[in-house]
């Protein structure tokens, strides 16, 4: 919106120079080319899918059987339809499954390794890499919520085998304060709650109203966004990765009736018919959206609460 009217404005300044320029001359085709000649367009951003990068293909390499795990994980905290008194909620997960070495680690030198994302609500996940030690929500208000988790390689991409993906519905009674986010006890923000600043603080885009579930069936077709989500810097700016998980659904490339649509920006929708990643080159600096949709046979959005149709605003820095 704010772009489009940037041009708009931009249009409005051309035509005002190449109709003063054309009011000196008396020329009018003439005016019109000095004009646009002097004032330089926005550049277009033109994405495309390109092959995996790489960096990854190398990680994928060094991390061998790895890449053949079949994680399973199942969430011990909260118990499916828990009900929590007060705004704190631990969360406690195991890990099991054909693991072949997989484990989630955050590697203290690169700052990276195996993790699990941990989404509340419709919120942008959260990373936890050491399961030895607590992850908690705090500041959790009141009402129905819903937690999803599923194990990721380092560079965010997920397993996408039977059994990685847990979802739970608990409720908090007695919640915290909708005017303040809530957080991990590490501090990261899970959901922003609508609170002054913070969205723009983290740059990750959770500007949102106090986190609820909404009515959410974990038998329906579910689309789970994970990325992109944050802020890209320097090489990891280009490509950046598009990345779900797809519950309930049979993708049209699996044979299946379903299609996932995205959205950057206000461009054409794009339609992704496999369940794997997308990697998606040639962004531009600053501040983009991303809208996932899962599509049903109808083509249109799947309604399963709120879920199916998910905005995130990305920040990329060159
Ligand atoms: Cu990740």
């Amino acid at each position: 919106m704010k772009k489009l009217s940037n041009r708009f404005l931009l249009l409005i300044i051309t035509t005002v120079v190449a109709l003063s320029l054309a009011g000196c001359s008396g020329n009018q085709d003439n005016a019109y080319t000095t004009a646009t000649s002097t004032v330089t367009p926005p550049p277009t951003q033109l994405l495309r899918v390109v092959s995996t990068p790489q960096t990854v293909l190398d990680y994928k390499k060094a991390s061998g059987e790895q890449e053949e795990a079949k994680p399973a994980l199942h969430v011990i905290s909260p118990a499916e339809g828990a009900v929590i008194n007060g705004p704190v909620v631990a969360v406690k997960l195991h890990l099991a499954g054909d693991l072949k070495g997989y484990k989630p680690h955050k590697d203290p030198t690169t700052q990276k390794g195996n993790h699990i994302h941990v989404i509340l609500d419709n919120e942008p996940y959260e990373a936890y890499y050491e399961l030895d030690q607590p992850f908690e929500l705090r500041n959790v208000v009141a009402g129905k919520h819903t937690l999803r988790v599923f194990p990721s390689r380092p560079w965010h991409e997920s397993y996408k085998n039977d059994g990685a993906f847990r979802m739970v519905t608990f409720t908090v009674k007695g919640g915290g304060d909708a005017s303040k986010p809530t957080t991990t006890n590490t501090g990261q923000t899970m959901a922003n709650n609508n609170s002054a600043g913070s969205a723009q603080a983290t740059g990750e885009g959770k500007d949102m109203p106090a986190s609820t579930a909404g009515d959410v069936d974990p038998t329906k077709p579910l689309l789970t966004y994970s990325r992109p989500k944050g802020e890209y810097k320097g090489a990891e700016a280009d490509p950046i990765m598009i990345d779900f998980w797809l519950s309930n659904v049979r993708i049209k490339g699996a044979g299946g009736e379903y299609r996932v649509r995205y959205i950057i920006d206000d461009n054409e929708p794009r339609y992704i018919d496999k369940w794997e990643p997308v990697w998606l080159s040639g962004w531009l600096a600053g501040k983009h959206t991303v809208r996932l949709e899962l599509l049903g046979p109808d083509e249109f959005p799947v309604k399963n609460g709120d879920f199916n149709i998910t905005t995130r605003e990305i920040n990329i820095m060159k």
